[in-house]
């Protein structure tokens, strides 16, 4: 059996959910409200130590960390084939999911975090907010959670996060220029972790990501929106 724990589709969760849907494999959804701190719950930290989204359980196995899910899953369920055979075009496909993750990932997720996290926690006092943070078991999410609460990140930060994402979509842009997908002429795991990054972009960063300074991300944008696949991940409530 396949279970699921994860957000809404979006950035990490929607990593995972895609390739589950493109394989078109059963899972169980453990659907974890991210405004309400359930990836901190301590039950879900026996198997996400980090109390972070997604993680995969199969047959009893526990999968943390959205790539490596995507390429255990592509290991047991290799069809449909989301990752080439070819060593150097396997190693083109890692650079790209590599990249996301050291690269555009944490850039991208400041400027979120900066965007939604205060008008999440409002509500709470600041007991009840601390009481919400010292579940956090990583000391560096503590910080960012109550950085992105309480202060803001410094306008530093905040401009070489937004030229680290204009960095990522000029690369994804070049990329597209020399072939349809992102790391060549086939759909990869690379297309999925990109897109899981970059699906809310035209709306959210529209200055970063549009027709004029990113055409043919654009193009891929609304290849990927047609993809059964695609459709039925982001139609997950
Ligand atoms: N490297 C991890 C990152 C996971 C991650 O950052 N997940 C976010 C959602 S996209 C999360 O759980 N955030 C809530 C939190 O940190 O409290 C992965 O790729 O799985």
């Amino acid at each position: 059996m396949l279970e699921l724990y994860h957000g809404e589709p979006a950035a990490n969760s929607l990593k995972s959910l895609l390739c589950l849907k493109e394989k078109g494999l059963d899972f169980v959804s453990h659907r974890l409200n991210l405004a309400e701190f359930e990836q901190h719950d301590p039950e879900y930290v026996t198997i996400n130590p980090n109390g972070q989204v997604p993680t995969l359980v199969h047959d009893g196995n526990v999968i943390t960390e959205s790539t490596l899910i995507n390429e255990y899953l592509e290991d047991v369920f290799p069809k449909p084939r989301l990752r080439p055979e070819d060593p150097v075009a396997r190693a083109h496909m890692r650079y790209w999911t590599k990249f996301v993750d050291e690269y555009f990932c944490p850039a991208l997720s400041v400027l979120g975090w900066q965007a939604i996290i205060k008008g999440m926690v409002e509500h709470l006092s600041e007991q009840e907010f601390e009481a919400k943070i010292a579940r956090i078991p990583l000391k560096e999410q503590q910080d960012k959670w109550r950085i992105a609460a309480k202060q803001a990140f410094p306008k530093e930060q905040l401009d070489d996060c937004t030229r680290r994402v204009e960095v990522s979509v000029a690369r994804i842009e070049a990329a597209l220029s020399r072939s349809p997908w992102v790391a060549g002429p086939d759909y990869t795991l690379a297309d999925i972790s990109c897109f899981a990054m970059m699906a809310g972009m035209p709306v959210f960063q529209p200055k970063i990501m549009n027709g004029e300074n990113a055409p043919r991300c654009m193009d891929w944008h609304a290849r990927m929106l047609a993809r059964p696949a695609v459709k039925a991940t982001l139609a997950i409530p």
